[in-house]
């Protein structure tokens, strides 16, 4: 591709320069991206065409583009227009953004010249969120992009990048710049030598070490460093919730901590005389809200942040988790550290075992526990779970394994959003071309994204399925200010008919009342992918039956 551009309009320098980092771009068109989208796809203009697919919510724009990144671990861009386009993306802007997304959000903006009445203060709107804005002009239309998508990168957010109106189509003249040299990511933090050196020699003299990872370690590639650590010291394993499947051993590894974790597991960490934690925040619900690590625990946290970030944490090391574990190990080859023996002491298969209920519950519903379990059991190994927000996110995190941190998404979770999760599978789908789709919905969040539900029967035909609680409740909101006593009218949802309304998208769509109607999944999975539509289980599950970890909320909570 030639590195200068003549006589190209400014969007269409904008797409060229978008085009060299990115593959996929997720949108809604309107106004203010029109000559954008048109540019994206021209092959006189971009060499490769970027890969366009359609949402039908701006929001759902953002949430794809999220959920891209998080599970392909590449860039990838959303476009809007501008003002109602953008505005309606704002949830999941902030949401990429307290998430750590990279991502760019192409938008329209208002001309040059001044605000139209129908324009808003889009740089303030962006700024709110926690995103910055950039803005290009008619000279600078290719510096700009780059610049926008190495601020992306250099501090993993979203940003967005406006095309005021008027330059939307305008020439941009013969003084367009090179193509700025490729953007190249931030270098890894290197842990202290000597703080390494300290934790080695707590490792070695730990009879009970236990390590755990968040998504920071995933990030970082920590995950054959920590395998090695986890063999060196004989630790036992475990990760946050955003973590799953990072150690490479999962022999000894305990699964999830706090509430989506095995009771009798989180027994075991309590055991533990020495953690050391990689790239996890240790949060409230990874924590269990303190309960995690016995009173007096030495725990050590290796993270990239400035400084401990739970005050459990007794020794922090700054730095990536990836050199750390790898420098840990290390030391302990080199010391001839034998390990603790401790992951060979224990028996992981009964922590594994999940109660599963009787199929259906007291008020002749399903058991939500029954149902996780039985597809959990169907769902092909090859997939990619994407989930929306919910009481019925213990579900999938309970019932279903996960093979790496990139096969279990959360979009939403960061910014403790609803709603973002049908829009998540053309995302997914894009950065999976093989695997199968598993979106996780309740009925209340499945309502409000429900515009998204065409984008993903289009983009995840034949390897598409959405699983939607169906308790006809926002039921976090029952179990938690119902059970306070407030009044729940506003907490109750009418029982909505999801198969029907699958089935008007192009889907198939399954009521699901009896653990036996789940063997249309069983039927569906044998099915060839070119023979079978996206499939959305609407699955009739009990209100009442409630979450162990939710039941900690509660707790924390009355
Ligand atoms: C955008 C947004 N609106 C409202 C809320 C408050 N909220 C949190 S959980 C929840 C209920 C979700 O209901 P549903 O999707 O049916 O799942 P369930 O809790 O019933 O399993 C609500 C309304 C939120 N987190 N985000």
């Amino acid at each position: 591709m030639p590195t200068t551009s003549r006589h190209l309009t400014v969007s269409a320098v904008v797409a060229r320069a978008l085009a060299a980092h990115i593959t996929d771009c997720f949108g809604v068109m309107g106004n203010g991206n029109a000559y954008l989208l048109d540019a994206l796809l021209d092959p006189r203009v971009v060499g490769t065409p970027v890969t366009y697919t359609a949402v039908r919510h701006e929001a759902g724009a953002v949430v794809a583009a999220d959920a891209y990144s998080r599970t392909s671990g590449r860039l990838a861009a959303a476009t809007t227009t501008y003002g109602a386009g953008f505005t309606n993306t704002i949830t999941a802007l902030a949401e990429a953004v307290q998430a750590r997304t990279p991502l760019v959000l192409v938008v329209g903006d208002a001309p040059t010249a001044g605000a139209r009445p129908w324009d808003v203060d889009q740089p303030a709107m962006a700024a709110a969120a926690g995103a910055t804005m950039f803005t290009v002009g008619r000279d600078d239309a290719a510096a700009t992009t780059e610049h926008a998508i190495a601020h992306a990168l250099t501090h993993r957010t979203a940003v967005v990048l406006a095309i005021p109106y008027d330059l939307a189509a305008a020439d941009a003249g013969e003084a367009v710049v090179d193509r700025m040299p490729a953007v190249t990511p931030t270098t890894a933090v290197t842990p202290d030598p000597e703080a390494l050196d300290a934790v080695a020699g707590l490792l070695e003299a730990a009879q009970r070490p236990f390590l755990l990872a968040g998504r920071g370690a995933w990030l970082a590639g920590a995950g054959a460093e920590l395998g090695r650590l986890a063999e060196a010291t004989g630790a036992v394993t475990a990760s946050t919730a955003l973590g799953r499947g990072i150690f490479p051993d999962q022999r000894y590894d305990l699964g999830v901590t706090g509430g989506f974790g095995h009771e009798d597991a989180m027994a075991l960490v309590h055991e533990a005389d020495l953690v050391v934690v990689f790239g996890a925040s240790l949060n409230q619900f990874t924590t269990r809200f303190g309960a995690l690590f016995a009173p007096g625990t030495r725990v050590v946290q290796v993270d990239l942040s400035a400084h401990a970030t739970n005050p459990a944490v007794t020794d922090f090391v700054p730095g990536d988790a990836r050199l750390a574990a790898a420098g840990l190990a290390d030391r302990l080859a080199a010391r001839g550290t034998t390990p603790s023996g401790w992951r060979e002491s224990i028996d992981v298969a009964p922590l594994r075992v999940r109660e599963t209920g009787d199929g259906v519950a007291a008020d002749g519903r399903l058991d939500p526990r029954s149902v996780a379990a039985r597809i959990g059991e169907l769902l092909p190994d090859d997939r990619v779970v994407v989930s929306d927000g919910g009481h019925f996110i213990g579900w999938a995190n309970m019932y279903w394994p996960v093979a790496s941190p990139d096969r279990m998404i959360m979009v939403g979770t960061a910014f403790q959003s609803i709603g973002l999760g049908f829009a998540s599978v053309p995302g997914a789908a894009a950065a999976h071309p093989e695997s199968t789709i598993v979106l996780t919905t309740g009925d209340g969040g499945g309502l409000m994204a429900i515009a998204d539900l065409e984008s993903a029967v289009r983009t995840a035909a034949g390897r598409g399925i959405a699983v939607v609680w169906n308790d006809t409740a926002y039921g976090a909101e029952v179990n938690l200010y119902g059970l306070k006593g407030l009044n729940e009218q506003p907490m109750r949802i009418p029982e909505v008919d999801f198969a029907a309304v699958a089935r008007g998208f192009g889907a198939d769509g399954v009521v699901v009342r009896t653990l036996a109607d789940l063997d249309a999944l069983q039927g569906w999975t044998a099915r060839p992918p070119e023979e079978r539509p996206f499939l959305l289980l609407d699955c009739r599950v009990s209100p009442h039956v409630i979450a162990p970890y939710q039941r900690e909320i509660i707790a924390i909570n009355s």
